[in-house]
């Protein structure tokens, strides 16, 4: 599936749209009154400079005929370019503000320094789990994200599908939005939240109905057993390090300081949009995390070549 970049001068679905001719609209008018300033202070300067009297004196300021003019005219300009984009603004929010009244699917974003957590299902107890730093969407759906802040002020934004959200400790703001093409849309955090803000992205993966509903059923699975003795070791590690602080539904590790490791093979990218995913990198993050992400909040773990070895074999059973 193609990845489509930050970026917020095209969009790929309904809510972005919205606003989108807005943006233009007033980037070109900020354009053209950059220009006409410049213009105008270049004419100034070019013009006859003051003399200095005989008498040491600055010239007196002479004001000609009809020399108001050029004031009236630029306000009036202004004003009526002001006026537009007021009526404009007022009706590009009536059509993003409102929330879907029956959102296909509802999900529970929380915002943690520095990655994200997302959990589905939350109004049927049997279709909940959580997974982190990717959201799945099916394509034309209308989705509310209800947004959470764990620990400082974040900001949820996906340009090309929805305008920036802060989410805020102790508060639910919501959102919604709606892919139209699939795609792979890129997210980051918003609001300097701290050392690894610029290391907070996640993706927005917008598929196909049928594609969605298989990767939600895989995710519904719990975690396979251990099927060598290399992952049963690989798990005993993970139960015995990992766990004060990750999930891996269907053993006893059940903490979420950290994002839910349940599916984390099934993920593009690691650490929130910062490596991409696969064995290497997942060794690299598991010896040196704070080399990768200086500040982050998982501790380096300081295994010896065999148990990294056994703690990789069993993690790359988690799909
Ligand atoms: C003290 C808590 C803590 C411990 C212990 C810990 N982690 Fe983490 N882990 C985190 C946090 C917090 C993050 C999120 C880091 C970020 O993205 O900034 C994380 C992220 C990860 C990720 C990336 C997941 C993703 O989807 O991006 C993996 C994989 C991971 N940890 C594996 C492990 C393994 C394996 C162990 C045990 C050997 C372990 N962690 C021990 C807190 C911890
Ligand atoms: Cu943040």
């Amino acid at each position: 599936m193609s990845r489509i970049p930050l970026g917020y001068l095209d969009s790929a679905g309904a809510r972005a749209a919205a606003t989108l001719p807005l943006t233009w609209f007033l980037l070109l008018v900020s354009i053209a009154v950059c220009l006409a300033i410049t213009y105008l202070l270049w004419r100034a300067l070019r013009g006859p400079a003051g003399t200095i009297g005989a008498d040491g004196k600055a010239p007196a300021v002479r004001r000609g005929e009809g020399a108001a003019r050029p004031i009236l005219v630029g306000v009036a300009i202004s004003s009526v370019i002001l006026l537009i984009a007021l009526g404009w603004t007022m009706v590009a929010l009536a059509q993003v503000a409102p929330m879907p009244r029956r959102p296909e699917i509802e999900i529970d974003v929380t915002a943690h320094q520095w990655w994200w957590q997302a959990d589905y299902g939350a109004s049927e107890p049997d279709q909940t789990f959580s997974t982190a730093n990717e959201i799945h969407v099916p394509v034309g759906a209308k989705v509310l994200l209800r947004l959470h802040g764990a620990d400082v002020i974040h900001s949820f934004w996906v340009p090309k599908l929805t305008g920036k959200t802060d989410m805020i400790p102790g508060q639910v703001n919501l959102t919604w939005l709606q892919a139209d093409k699939p795609g792979v849309y890129r997210g980051q955090c918003q609001e300097y939240c701290g050392l690894q803000h610029a290391h907070m992205a996640f993706e927005v993966v917008a598929e196909p109905p049928a594609q969605y509903a298989a990767w939600r059923r895989a995710q519904l699975q719990t975690a396979p057993p251990p099927a060598t003795p290399a992952q049963a070791e690989g798990l005993a590690l993970v139960e015995y390090r990992c766990a004060v602080c990750h999930t891996v539904r269907g053993t006893t590790a059940g903490s979420n300081v950290g994002p839910d490791l349940t599916h984390v093979m099934s993920r593009r990218m690691l650490a929130a949009g910062t490596l991409p995913n696969n064995r290497a990198m997942l060794a690299g993050w598991i010896e040196d995390p704070q080399g990768v992400k200086p500040g982050t909040l998982m501790p380096a773990q300081q295994l010896s070549g065999p148990q990294l070895q056994a703690l990789l074999a069993y993690l790359e059973t988690l799909k």
